[in-house]
């Protein structure tokens, strides 16, 4: 419930339009729930009917995949692009492969994407995308025939000034190349259409490792702050994907020493401190499992389920896994055994409960639309360079990511602050992003 009527009756709408997408009600709610203050002050906010706007997608393109396996028979999957709000530059956000997509899920990506572009400061409306293909399992061949299937409608939707995808779960190096080669060969166009890509085609330095370097400099100026930092410190990262394993490399590379990484299957647990070129060689190489650590590792220990990772003992977490891991049972956990610092890698992974617990305990949070924007900030570093037609050194990209996210970390803590929530990251990232882009629509009139 929230004290304005206004947002009460906003919040049912959204419920009743959007119905069986809980996912997506949870993102909106939290949003709405930070802005209250915002709209007491400003209630132009309110008369311009910028809320209504900005919780309805501009656009949503939902089509059928047909791919046919390597033994020839014939599957259908779905893909979607959502199109939500841009406001302020081309719609922006990555697409993603895994069995759990429906609209509801690309809704809750994109609209989290409009706040968390905003707040990189780069010129990036909000998208999101996907399919309810699953990668895992099936050969090159049948990735790239779905990848080719899912260009050839996505293409009519999107170019370099109107709509750029990029990756996001199931969807990596190889699945970029797949789209790429596909909307060129259609559109007879060489332009920056996707990010992510390779470095042979247009990629950019850093992309690879934006995701998980930025959390962990979001990390490390949140403890700053608190005159700390990595060094010396326990970290549990959940995932074993992209972000997960640049979010290892940097806070090792920072001091820390990292103890666990997990997958949807268990995870492992190494006091040693995780060996980052075996799980390279697993995960990026082999595209193996995290159980498979222990023949590389056979003091570390593998224990079955995804949510045993929250009870390893830690002074940081950093869940990069998926949505809702971190339920209130436990954050409790996590904070019993002392930790200090929790930011997120991964979109959404605490609950509204979790959420609660880690700031009823005063631990530092960093939430994902501030802690994860690393990607899509240095996927418009891509763009930029693309526009331009150079490449920038990896030194150059990265210090632009540790600047960007020092700024979403000032940001952030400043708005909390300027609206009475000092120390609120989640109010003062929702704020901070909302305002650019709520004073871009008011700008651009009823649209
Ligand atoms: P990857 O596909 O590279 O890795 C995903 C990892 O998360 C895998 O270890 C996977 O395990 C695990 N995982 C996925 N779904 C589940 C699930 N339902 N339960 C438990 N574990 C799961 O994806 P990324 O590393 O790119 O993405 C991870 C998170 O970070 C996502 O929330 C994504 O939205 C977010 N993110 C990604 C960005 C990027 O640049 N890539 C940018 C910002 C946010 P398994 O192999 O068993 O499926
Ligand atoms: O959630 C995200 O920000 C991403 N998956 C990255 C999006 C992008 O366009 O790089």
């Amino acid at each position: 419930m929230f004290k304005s009527q206004y947002l009460n009756e906003l919040m049912e709408t959204v419920i009743k339009r959007n119905p069986g997408e809980p996912e997506f009600h949870q993102a909106v709610r939290e949003v709405l729930e930070s802005l209250e203050p915002v709209i007491e002050q400003s209630p132009e906010y309110v008369t311009s009917g910028v809320l209504e706007r900005l919780v309805e997608p501009e656009r949503i393109i939902k089509f059928r995949v047909p791919w046919m396996t390597d033994d020839g028979k014939v599957m259908v999957n779905r893909g979607f692009r959502i199109q939500f709000n841009s406001a302020i530059g081309p719609y922006k956000g990555g697409l993603r492969f895994h069995p759990s997509v429906y609209e509801g899920i690309i809704k809750f990506l994109g609209f989290e994407q409009i706040f968390k572009n905003s707040l990189t400061g780069l010129p990036i409306g909000g998208g999101k995308g996907g399919s309810d293909f699953d990668p895992k399992g099936k050969s090159d061949a049948e990735v790239m025939r779905f990848c080719q299937s899912y260009m050839t409608e996505l293409y009519k939707y999107i170019s370099a000034d109107v709509d750029v995808p990029a990756g996001d779960i199931g969807v990596g190096a190889r699945e970029i190349g797949y789209l790429y080669g596909q909307y060129k060969r259609i559109t007879n166009l060489y332009e920056g259409v996707l990010t992510g890509k390779g470095l042979t085609y247009g990629g950019s330095l850093g992309r690879k490792q934006a995701t998980g370097y930025g959390l962990c400099y979001f990390t490390d100026a949140m403890l700053k702050a608190q005159g700390n930092s990595f060094e010396n410190k326990t970290v549990v990262i959940s995932g074993s994907g992209n972000v997960a394993i640049y979010a290892c490399e940097k806070a090792t590379q920072l001091g820390a020493k990292v103890i666990a990484l997990s997958d949807s299957n268990g995870y492992i647990v190494d006091r040693n401190g995780i060996d980052l070129a075996a799980v390279k060689e697993i995960k990026e190489v082999k595209r193996g499992r995290i159980k498979d650590y222990l023949e590389y590792h056979s003091e570390a220990t593998y224990a079955e389920g995804c949510s045993g990772i929250w009870t390893v003992k830690c002074d940081i977490a950093l869940p990069c896994a998926t949505q809702n891991e971190i339920n209130e049972e436990s954050a409790k956990a996590l904070v019993q055994n002392g930790v200090m610092a929790v930011a997120e890698g991964a979109n959404m992974p605490s609950t509204p409960e979790a959420i609660a617990v880690f700031q009823g305990a005063g631990i530092l949070f960093g939430p994902a639309k501030a802690a994860n924007a690393g990607g899509v900030a240095t996927s418009a570093l891509e763009m930029t360079q693309n526009s331009e037609r150079l490449s920038w050194t990896f030194e150059e990209v990265d210090a632009k990511l540790h600047g960007i996210m020092n700024n979403i970390y000032n940001n952030a803590s400043a708005a909390a602050e300027k609206y009475g929530m000092a120390g609120n990251l989640v109010a003062g990232a929702n704020i901070a992003g909302f305002l650019k882009v709520a004073d871009a629509m008011l700008s651009q009139g009823v649209v």
